[in-house]
């Protein structure tokens, strides 16, 4: 008796060559519906999978292949008696390859797909006959990429038979292909409830590209990218031109756009450095922008990463232009602009990033991972309303400190913890990151204030990323001459806080919310 193949495929490349091969060779082929008419169409002979199982396919092709005449043929063991007695005793006409590739549930979601097309993308019969197929290996080939054919081909014109060696590589193909097609329905699923629980966190990740190092040069790094990530994302973004992206490139790159996710209202620019924010200015026209992001510590931003809400006009290119930028990234640039920042750039990253879905993204779960595990959660995203925030102080904030202490707020938010940052209503002025206490942070960021305009106006105001532990703080911001402060509240030693701000007239705000940042 011929030995038979199965063969249902979604994609058929290569298969009218492969069967006729398999054909030649001497083996008999079963097909489901399409399959049957490729083959039909190429005269090679099939037989209808309805001559096996005797059913007709119904419910639109749902149920075709879901029949024990298919699966104990494909899942009965040769080299047990009890199997082979069954097979007998029912008419189980051993299936010793199968050829299956499943509904292009991915193609379909990324063309758009409506809710109702996705269920019926869902391949049920397809995935049961791989998973069949195999844990059955010992004597079942079982193929899903076409890239595989010849292989096979090759083995069974040498000896009749495939390689158990081949047939284990295949099977670890079919679990990890059919646990990468249900991981996405689930995340597919997930989303459509449009919950932000961080349980429902994603499965599916593609290699988004291979990165010539992490870190540092000894350090080995890939770039995965979520299957059904927003459009606005690195991953996403169009490069325009310079060289691929680093490891380090890419977290700076995601850090910066998640600060200009925040300032969509005006014209901002934002220039970051090892994950801080160096300059962020806001202003009417996107080059007034850039002239407050620039001024705002025109040392930091050497080597910076730059990004822009708006179009990148020719004035903001040629300012852009003359300084060194590890990577610019913006939702256009006028043709001018292009040419002015490819110019003897070939190295510069210019990167093209739709904002549409910047809003959209703030859903998207935050991952970190840590030894043995992953930390997930939501992202700060968190809706405030200043007109609640209280006033703590005596003190009251004038309404131009109001409006700076307003910007500041976002602003800090986005800088490591122990985090202060000293802004007017247009501009940072210093940024203090990361120190392991508050005060040499405030330190800091009054020091680089200082170092730009040696003296404060009456709009600098302060913020902190959380709350104030002592008055100590207070105390070395009053020396500065900052007359307006936003800080969470929520210490212990609070009514130290405001006692010291009370003492110096300094107007303090609180706004109920902590914004750390590891
Ligand atoms: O709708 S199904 O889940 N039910 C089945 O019984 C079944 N059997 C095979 N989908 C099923 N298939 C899938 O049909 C295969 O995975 C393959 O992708 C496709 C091939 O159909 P056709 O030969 O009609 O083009």
């Amino acid at each position: 008796m011929s030995k038979r193949a199965l063969i249902s495929v979604s994609d058929k490349t290569g298969i009218v060559e492969f069967a006729g091969e398999l054909v030649k060779l001497g083996w008999e082929i079963i097909s489901t519906g399409g399959t049957k008419a490729a083959l039909d169409a190429a005269e090679i002979p099939n037989i209808a999978i309805d001559d096996v199982t005797g059913f007709p396919e119904m419910m639109d092709g749902r149920v075709k292949t879901l029949h024990p005449l298919v699966h104990g043929a494909l899942l009965g063991r040769r080299d047990v008696e009890s199997h082979l007695k069954a097979m007998h005793e029912y008419g189980i006409q051993p299936i010793d390859l199968v050829v299956v590739n499943l509904y292009p549930f991915k193609e379909t979601l990324l063309a758009g797909g409506s809710y109702e097309e996705m269920i019926e993308k869902i391949d049920i019969g397809g995935p049961s006959m791989l998973r069949s197929a195999a844990k059955n290996h010992a004597a079942v080939t079982v193929l899903t990429d076409p890239a595989d054919y010849e292989t096979v081909l090759t083995e069974l014109s040498n000896t009749g038979e495939t390689l158990l060696t081949t047939r284990k590589r295949l099977a670890a193909k079919v679990f990890r292909h059919t646990a990468s097609y249900d991981a996405l329905i689930a995340d597919y699923l997930g989303k459509q409830l449009h919950v932000t629980d961080p349980e429902r966190t994603t499965l599916t990740y593609d290699v988004n590209q291979r990165l010539r190092y992490g870190e540092n040069e000894h350090q080995a790094a890939v770039f995965y990218q979520t299957a059904l990530s927003t459009s606005y994302s690195i991953a996403q973004s169009k490069q325009l031109n310079g060289k691929a992206l680093s490891f380090n490139n890419i977290r700076d790159a995601d850090a910066a756009i998640k600060i200009a996710r925040d300032f969509t209202a005006a014209p901002t620019v934002v220039a970051l450095k090892h994950m801080n924010p160096c300059g962020i200015g806001t202003s009417d026209t996107i080059e007034q922008a850039w002239d407050y992001a620039f001024e705002a510590d025109s040392v930091s931003i050497f080597g910076g990463i730059v990004v822009l809400n708006r179009e990148v006009d020719a004035a903001t290119a040629e300012k852009m232009h003359k300084i060194f930028l590890e990577i610019i990234i913006a939702p256009s640039y006028s043709a001018e602009a292009l040419e002015i920042l490819t110019t003897k750039k070939k190295n510069l990253r210019l990167l093209q990033l739709d904002f549409a879905e910047a809003e959209a993204s703030k859903s998207e779960m935050e991952y970190t991972g840590v030894l043995g595990g992953l930390l997930v959660q939501n992202q700060d995203v968190i809706v405030e309303n200043p007109a609640e925030w209280t006033v703590a102080t005596k003190t009251q904030p004038t309404a131009p400190q109001f409006e700076a202490l307003k910007f500041a707020w976002k602003a800090v938010k986005f800088v490591k913890s122990n985090g202060i940052l000293v802004s007017n209503e247009h501009q940072t002025l210093g940024v203090g990151p990361g120190q392991t206490n508050r005060v040499g942070s405030v330190k800091i960021a009054l020091e680089a204030a200082f170092e730009k305009s040696r003296e404060l106006t009456e709009n600098a105001v302060l913020a902190s990323d959380a709350f104030f532990p002592f008055a100590d703080n207070i105390d070395e911001i009053a020396k500065s001459g900052v007359k307006a402060i936003v800080q969470p509240g929520g210490s212990v030693r609070d009514q130290e806080v405001i006692d010291a701000c009370d003492k110096y007239g300094i107007a303090m705000v609180f706004t109920g919310v902590r914004h750390f940042r590891h």
